[in-house]
């Protein structure tokens, strides 16, 4: 791997919780290069982001739907090749879970117009990483989210976390099955990334997925 993400230089900027201030905040950012995590409240979309960018940044929580804004921080990458810094600072996006069961009429209502006017400003800025839960992916808020996703030019990756729950033989039989149903549906690489944020499985290969989109 020749860029590593700085671990100590990610920094929350600011959250954003509707889709004026984010047109105000895109109009005052015009230069955008960056990552978005988009999932399933409770996927693990905070604690992934933690083990990739460093602790202590994406607030984690224990009550699914806790982040309901777009929270955006900056990070820096080191290319180890030349031992120094990437001049450019990248942004990251902790996005609030989608299908979120328990959340009103009213706020499911801005979160679509949030998500449309975010994917709608970022189109062709940022790379998608699409996280699904190992043990049960493609549920219908995730087919909801891939094809919505699809009428707008983004590349992406699909990331199964909690891949640690996976124990059983059986369980290791259907997740090979839903991974080869995601690779048809999903619009993007045809690779699918098991990871762990709590076991810290596959964090290198999100950095390389992120670096080879981003440089
Ligand atoms: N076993 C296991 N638990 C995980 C993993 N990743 C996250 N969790 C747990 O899942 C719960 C939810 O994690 P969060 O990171 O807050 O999930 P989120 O997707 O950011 O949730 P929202 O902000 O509500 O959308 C926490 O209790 C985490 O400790 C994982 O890889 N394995
Ligand atoms: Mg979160």
């Amino acid at each position: 791997m020749q860029y590593e993400i700085i671990k100590t230089a990610t920094t929350f900027l600011m959250g954003i919780a509707s889709a004026e201030q984010l047109m105000g905040w895109a109009l005052a950012n015009p230069k955008v290069s960056g990552v978005c995590f988009a999932g399933r409240s409770n996927v693990g979309k905070s604690s992934l982001i933690n083990a990739v960018f460093g602790r202590a940044n994406a607030r984690v929580s224990n009550t699914p739907g806790r982040t309901r804004e777009i929270n955006i921080f900056s990070f820096e990458l080191f290319d180890k090749e030349k031992a120094k810094k990437i001049d450019n600072k990248f942004l990251l996006f902790d996005l609030p879970g989608y299908g979120f069961a328990k959340a009103s009429k009213e706020q499911s209502r801005i979160w679509n117009q949030m998500m449309a006017t975010f994917f709608e400003l970022m189109e062709n800025k940022i790379k998608v990483i699409n996280l699904q839960d190992a043990r049960h992916p493609l549920q219908k808020a995730d087919l909801d989210f891939i094809n919505f996703i699809g009428q707008y030019r983004y590349q992406g990756e699909v990331v199964l976390n909690k891949v640690d729950k996976i124990k059983t033989q059986a369980e290791k039989v259907i997740l090979a099955k839903e991974q080869s149903k995601l690779k048809s549906l999903a619009h993007w690489d045809s690779k699918i990334i098991l990871a762990s944020a709590t076991k810290n499985l596959a964090i290198n290969e999100i950095v390389e997925s992120i670096t080879d989109f981003l440089i």
